[in-house]
């Protein structure tokens, strides 16, 4: 899968693909990276990418002629590829849209920054937009990393498993279970004892009543959304009876009155 990248920041995005899995990635011929400096297509003797913006007000706005023309330079290399914005105003990334992009050969990928790119280039060089969320960033560039990183992480051959299982582990929308390594007690802190058995049926039902559980208790709209498996609507059901149990014993005088007590 090819990616090119247009930016007036090459050397962030050079950085990105030049350590971990990204390497590696392009290593193994699974990812191709180009990046186009934005400044090196503006005119002039300062190459000026930005301008003030009509109307007035602070801040300034990327000039079209500089992305025009990069972006004719990145279709050269990528014909059959949309050109993406990244920015405030588009569709939020999750992992759904992650998949989506994968299964493409080609993405140029727009960083904006300064208040923005001119309107004309969005409405007549983009083909869609894509936000991380509702926070503000200096720029495009670190959005462009994350789309670029959630994506080729599901190439295939790129984690190692050729038929990543993985690939479901946010799109069945649950949290993962907790991790522990060595060693066995860290400041007076166990392992839970079921890890260190070798019970591999009792470890994987530990994991899975674990996953639910986080989820619940940090996530309960992942549990909303997505169907529940039988196992899961059980454990849900039992905890539930255990809560109405604990509730009643409160609600009926208390059948253990212990104020404060540890
Ligand atoms: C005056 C209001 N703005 C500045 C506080 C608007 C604004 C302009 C440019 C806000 C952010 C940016 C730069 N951001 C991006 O290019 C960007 C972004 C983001 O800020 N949040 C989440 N996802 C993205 S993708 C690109």
């Amino acid at each position: 899968m090819k990616f090119v990248v247009l930016t007036i920041f090459p050397e962030l995005i050079e950085a990105f693909w030049s350590s971990g899995i990204m390497r590696r990635a392009r290593e193994s011929g699974a990812a191709i990276a180009k990046v186009i400096n934005i400044r090196d297509h503006a005119q002039g003797r300062h190459q000026v990418t930005d301008d003030r913006p009509y109307g007035g007000g602070c801040g300034m706005v990327m000039k079209p002629e500089p992305l025009s023309a990069a972006i004719r330079a990145a279709k050269q290399g990528a014909p059959q590829a949309p050109v993406i914005l990244l920015s405030p105003q588009g569709r939020r990334f999750d992992q759904a849209l992650a998949q989506e992009l994968s299964t493409r050969p080609e993405l140029i990928l727009l960083c904006g920054r300064y208040e923005g790119v001119d309107e004309r280039v969005s409405e007549t060089l983009v083909d869609f937009e894509i936000s991380l969320g509702d926070f503000v960033l200096t720029g495009g560039e670190v959005a462009a990393m994350a789309v670029m990183d959630a994506t080729v992480r599901l190439l295939p051959g790129v984690l190692g498993n050729e038929d990543s299982a993985d690939q479901d582990s946010f799109c069945n929308q649950r949290l993962d279970h907790a991790h522990f390594t060595r060693p066995p007690e860290f400041e007076g802190r166990q392992v839970p004892e079921v890890l260190l058995s070798g019970h591999h049926d009792l470890i994987a039902q530990w994991r899975r009543t674990d996953a639910l559980l986080r989820t619940f208790a940090k996530r309960p709209d992942l549990l909303r959304q997505g169907r529940l498996s039988d196992e899961e609507s059980a454990l849900l059901r039992a905890w539930h009876r255990e809560i109405e149990c604990i509730l009643r014993g409160q609600a009926g005088g208390g059948s253990d009155p212990s104020p404060g007590g540890r």
